[in-house]
């Protein structure tokens, strides 16, 4: 009888993320869907504070009593002050060494984090209509534009953006309802699933002000400076570091942004030779930006991918890009799985990936879920993922 490839092929593990016990999906939900590992953080814990063992096995048995394995950290937050070097940073690497090793301790050993300033991922959308009436998460430059200059107001703003940009967020904003600019606002400071930080505008203000003297070169060193201090602790406990790039991979609100495409990768690993010093290859943030030949860049870094996040984005010529179905838009998913495949046979391991995001659609229409973390939407993602890696294997054969 036929059951599928051979149980001792390379192939992609298939992995949710799960936001922990109050996540409206549940562990079942996610094991029915075909994973059998889960991405999680412990995001109870204040951003800096040290995740101690006894929390993180607290975790671990939850995850393992519903038959899973807690494959992936995602994130472990590297805080502000450590971006910004600002007072008290030594400490902070201190307590994130601690953590690294207490996961190595409990035996999680896959660590992805980010070095984006104040915001994580962006968007101003989070309920876009597509044709076939299910809801997708856009970033809209015109409605982007029209917050930095009529909400935000941001001193020197308007040096950022074209008179063709200006103008147009400038009439997007005059036809913008009280309600909606009250909702683009939230959509941008409040946080989105998976951000650590949420804003009043004031808040935000101010820790826009503490980068103030960081540009895209000092905000390289503090993290040259922290891959340094933290991949040798890696090293020594055998964890993993994966750092997921910018999303979206370019400046944002005067803020400098570094891990956006190719030449950031080379950067940090010109700094860290490591393979410790790895990625999160995220197809949806570096697939934004049109000079990011995803394919290539998995061929030139696939021997320090450690985790993976599948997901397209189709983009347009405002500078507007929405994220589209798994197997459409702008990112060629066969041959950046092909990439994948390739490197998991020449490494010899199968690497965690998950189905990133998905249409809020179905049953999930009328539910209350966590923007891009829908079920039925990432299921329908990681179906036809699994099934192109597994005709991809077949074909290799
Ligand atoms: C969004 C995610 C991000 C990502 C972090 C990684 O869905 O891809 O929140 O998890 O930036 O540190």
């Amino acid at each position: 009888m036929f059951t599928g490839l051979s149980p001792n092929k390379k192939t992609m593990i298939p992995t949710m993320r799960w936001y922990g016990p109050n996540d409206p999906v549940s562990l079942s939900d996610i094991r029915q869907s075909g994973c059998t590992g889960i991405v999680s953080a412990l995001h109870h814990i204040p951003n800096g504070a040290v995740w101690t063992k006894e929390e993180i096995l607290i975790r671990k048995k939850i995850i393992e009593a519903a038959g899973l394995t807690w494959d992936v950290v995602e994130s472990l937050p590297v805080n502000e002050a450590i971006k910004t070097q600002n007072a008290g940073f030594e400490d902070y690497i201190k307590n994130y060494k601690e953590s690294m090793r207490n996961l190595a301790a409990c035996d999680v050993r896959v660590i992805t984090y980010n070095f984006m300033p104040i915001l994580d991922w962006t968007r101003t959308d989070l309920v876009f209509k597509q044709p076939d009436g299910s809801l997708a998460l856009l970033y809209e430059r015109a409605a982007f534009v029209a917050f930095d200059l009529f909400i935000l107001k941001r001193n020197g703003a308007t040096a950022d953006y074209s008179p063709e940009e200006i103008h147009r967020a400038t009439e997007r904003f005059n036809n913008m309802s009280s309600e909606e600019k009250v909702l683009l606002e939230s959509n941008m400071l409040k946080g989105l699933p998976g951000s650590e930080e949420s804003f009043t505008l004031n808040q935000f203000q101010a820790a826009l002000d503490t980068y103030a003297n960081i540009d895209s070169k000092k905000l390289k060193a503090n993290l040259q400076h922290f891959l340094k201090e933290i991949i040798p602790v890696a090293q020594e406990c055998g964890v993993v570091m994966a750092i997921h790039p910018d999303d979206p991979p370019f400046n944002l609100l005067g803020l400098p942004r570094i891990m956006s495409c190719a030449d950031d990768v080379r950067d940090i690993i010109q700094a860290v030779s490591a393979k410790e010093n790895g990625l999160c290859f995220c197809t949806g943030s570096y697939g934004v930006r049109a000079d990011n030949n995803l394919p290539e860049m998995v061929k030139e870094f696939g021997e320090r991918i450690h985790f993976i996040h599948l997901r397209s984005t189709t983009r347009n010529k405002n500078g507007d890009f929405f994220e589209d179905n798994h197997l459409e838009g702008d990112v060629d998913m066969y041959e950046v799985i092909t990439e994948i495949v390739h490197w998991m046979r020449t490494r010899n391991i199968s690497i965690p990936m998950r189905p990133d995001h998905g249409h809020q659609m179905l049953d999930d229409l009328k539910k209350t879920t966590y923007p891009g973390y829908s079920a039925i939407g990432r299921l329908r993602g990681l179906a036809e993922l699994r099934g192109t890696e597994y005709a991809i294997q077949r074909f290799i054969d």
